[in-house]
C-alpha cells in the first residue's frame, strides 16, 4: 500500500489515533489529525510528532477537514454516528480502523480473541502459553498496545496474540485472523453500536474473511453464534462447559477433552485451572484448542495454565475479615460478567452494583439474585435505574459513592458472607477507569 503524498485524516488522539498517525507519516502520507479535546491534553507520545512536517492539527468536526482526503482512521472509541464519519462515507472516503490498516503490513499469523467478556484473561492465558511452548509471540491490540505499533517492528515472532473489541472490528475490510476465537456475546455496549443485533453483526465480522485454511473457536452454548455457524467459512472448533460433544472441546468427569481432527482426543485435568468460576473453564478451552491448532504440546499448555492467577479486578480475592470474604471484580463493567461473577459464589452474596449505566440488561440477572445474593448496594448513577429493575427482588441500599457502599455492606455482613464488587457498569462517574475503582474498593477493604 502507498500512503506516500496521500492526505489521510485520523480521529482521536489516544493510544490509537497517535501511533496510527505516526505509522502513516512514516509512510509519506499527509496527516490530518482531529480529537473533541484541545491539543494541550491529547496522549503525551503527541509531543512526539507534534512538530513534524507531515502533520496538520484539524478542527473537530468540521467537515472540510476531509476534502482531498483519501481515507480515514478512526480511533475505537470513535462512534459510527461521528459526523466526520458520517460525512466521509457519504463522500466515498474510504474508512478503517487501526487494526485493517496494521493488517496490510502485518506478516506474522494472527490470533485474535474476541467476545463480550473474557478477551483479555484468555488473550494473556494463551500469549504465556505459546512462550511456555517455545514460540515467539506478541500480545496485543484492545489489550492495551496497539497492532498498528507492532507492523512497524522487525516482526520475527511465530504468532500475534490480538485482543480485539468490536469498536476495532467496525471497520475492518481484509482483516483476516489465522484463528478467531468468538468467546461469547450478551448485551454490551449497546450506546456504541445502536443495537444487540448491531453488535452481533459486528462482533461476527472476526470469521468474515477467513477461509477452509483458517480457524473458527466457537462457544457452542452461545444462541447468537449458533445463528453465525453457517457462514463462517473458517473449520470450525466449537467448546462447551455444558454438554459433551462428538467433537471439540468439553468439559467431562474431572477434564477437559479436547477431539478435533487436528489433534486427535486429549484429556487436560480441571484441577490445573487456578481461576474461579465455569467461564473461566470456557476461556481455558479456548485457549487450550488455539494452542494446540499453534502447534504447542499438551505438557507445556498444563504447565503455562497451572501458573497462570488470573489477572487484577476479575473476581481477585481481597481479603477476609471477620470470616467475610472480599472480591473484586471491578471489571465486571457488563451484566453478562455480573452473572458469571455470581455463579461462581455458593456461599450467601452481598452485591455492590453500580456506577455509569450503559443500558445494561439488569433484569437478566434476577433469577440469580433470588438464590445468590442476599443483598445489593447500589451505587453511583446508575442506582435509580438498577434499583427501579431489580430492587423488588432483593432487599436494597441505595449509595451515591462506592466507599459508602462498602461500608455498608460490611456493616451488614455475617461471617460467611461474601461482599463482591461487580458492577456491572461503567466507572466513570467516579473513577477514571475500572482500574483506580478496583484499586480504591481494594483500599477501602483494606482499611477497615
Ligand atoms: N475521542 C474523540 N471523540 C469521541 C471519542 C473519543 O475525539 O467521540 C478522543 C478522545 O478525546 C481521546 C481519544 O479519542 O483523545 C481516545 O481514543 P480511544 O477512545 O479510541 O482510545 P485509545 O487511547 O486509542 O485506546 C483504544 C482502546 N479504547 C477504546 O476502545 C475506547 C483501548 O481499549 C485499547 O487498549 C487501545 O486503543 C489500544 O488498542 C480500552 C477499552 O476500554 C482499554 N476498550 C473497550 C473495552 O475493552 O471494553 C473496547
Ligand atoms: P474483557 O477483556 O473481555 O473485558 P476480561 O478477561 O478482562 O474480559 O474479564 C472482564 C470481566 O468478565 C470480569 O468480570 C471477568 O470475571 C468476566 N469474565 C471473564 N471471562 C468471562 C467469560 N468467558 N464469560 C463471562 N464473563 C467473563
Amino acid at each position: 500500500m502507498d500512503f506516500n503524498g496521500k492526505k489521510i485524516v485520523v480521529i482521536g488522539m489516544g493510544k490509537t489515533g497517535i501511533a496510527s498517525a505516526a505509522f502513516l507519516g512514516k509512510k509519506g502520507a499527509q496527516v490530518t489529525v482531529t480529537d473533541e479535546k484541545s491539543p494541550d491534553k491529547w496522549n503525551v507520545e503527541f509531543e512526539k510528532i507534534a512538530r513534524e512536517k507531515w502533520l496538520e492539527v484539524g478542527e473537530y468536526g468540521n467537515v472540510s477537514i476531509l476534502k482531498d482526503a483519501e481515507m480515514v482512521v478512526p480511533s475505537p472509541g470513535i462512534p459510527p454516528d461521528n459526523k466526520l464519519l458520517v460525512a466521509a462515507l457519504k463522500n466515498n472516503i474510504s474508512v478503517v480502523s487501526e487494526i485493517e490498516l496494521a493488517y496490510w503490513f502485518i506478516k506474522v499469523p494472527i490470533i485474535a480473541v474476541t467476545g463480550t467478556n473474557g478477551k483479555t484473561t484468555t488473550t494473556t492465558l494463551l500469549g504465556e502459553i505459546l512462550q511456555r511452548s517455545g514460540k515467539k509471540v506478541f500480545v496485543g491490540g484492545n489489550i492495551g498496545n496497539p497492532l498498528i505499533e507492532y507492523a512497524e517492528t522487525s516482526q520475527n515472532d511465530d504468532f500475534i496474540v490480538a485482543e480485539i473489541s468490536s469498536f476495532q472490528l467496525q471497520w475492518i475490510e481484509k482483516f483476516r485472523p489465522f484463528i478467531a476465537v468468538l468467546l461469547n456475546i450478551t448485551s454490551d455496549h449497546i450506546n456504541y453500536h445502536g443495537s444487540f443485533a448491531e453488535y452481533c453483526r459486528i462482533k461476527s465480522r472476526i470469521f468474515a474473511n477467513q477461509t477452509k485454511n483458517d480457524f473458527a473457536i466457537l462457544n457452542a452454548e452461545d444462541d447468537e453464534q449458533k445463528k453465525m455457524a453457517g457462514s463462517v467459512h473458517a473449520r470450525i472448533a466449537k467448546f462447551s462447559s455444558k454438554n459433551i460433544l462428538s467433537e471439540g472441546i468439553f468439559v467431562e468427569d474431572k477434564n477437559i477433552v479436547l477431539s478435533m481432527p487436528e489433534t486427535g482426543e486429549e484429556k487436560y485435568p480441571l484441577n490445573m485451572i487456578n481461576l474461579p468460576g465455569a467461564h473461566n473453564v470456557e476461556n481455558v478451552m479456548a485457549a487450550i484448542a488455539a494452542a494446540r491448532l499453534c502447534g504447542c504440546g499438551r505438557a507445556d499448555i498444563i504447565k503455562a495454565i497451572g501458573a497462570f492467577h488470573g489477572l487484577p479486578h476479575r473476581i481477585e480475592f481481597v481479603r477476609e475479615k471477620n470470616s467475610v470474604k472480599f472480591y473484586d471484580d471491578s471489571k465486571g463493567t457488563n451484566v453478562g460478567s455480573v452473572l458469571r461473577a455470581l455463579e461462581t459464589f455458593a456461599q450467601p452474596v452481598i452485591l455492590l452494583l453500580g456506577g455509569r449505566d450503559k443500558e445494561g440488561d439488569f433484569d437478566s440477572l434476577r433469577p440469580l439474585l433470588k438464590t445468590k445474593v442476599k443483598k445489593m448496594i447500589l451505587f453511583g448513577e446508575a442506582r435509580e435505574r438498577i434499583a427501579s429493575l431489580i430492587g423488588e427482588d432483593v432487599p436494597f441500599l441505595k449509595k451515591t459513592k462506592l466507599r459508602e457502599a462498602v461500608e455498608s455492606a460490611y456493616r451488614d455482613a455475617v461471617p460467611g458472607d461474601v461482599i463482591l464488587l461487580s458492577p456491572g457498569c461503567a466507572s466513570f462517574d467516579e473513577f477514571t477507569n475500572y482500574k483506580e475503582r478496583g484499586n480504591f474498593f481494594k483500599e477501602v477493604v483494606r482499611n477497615l
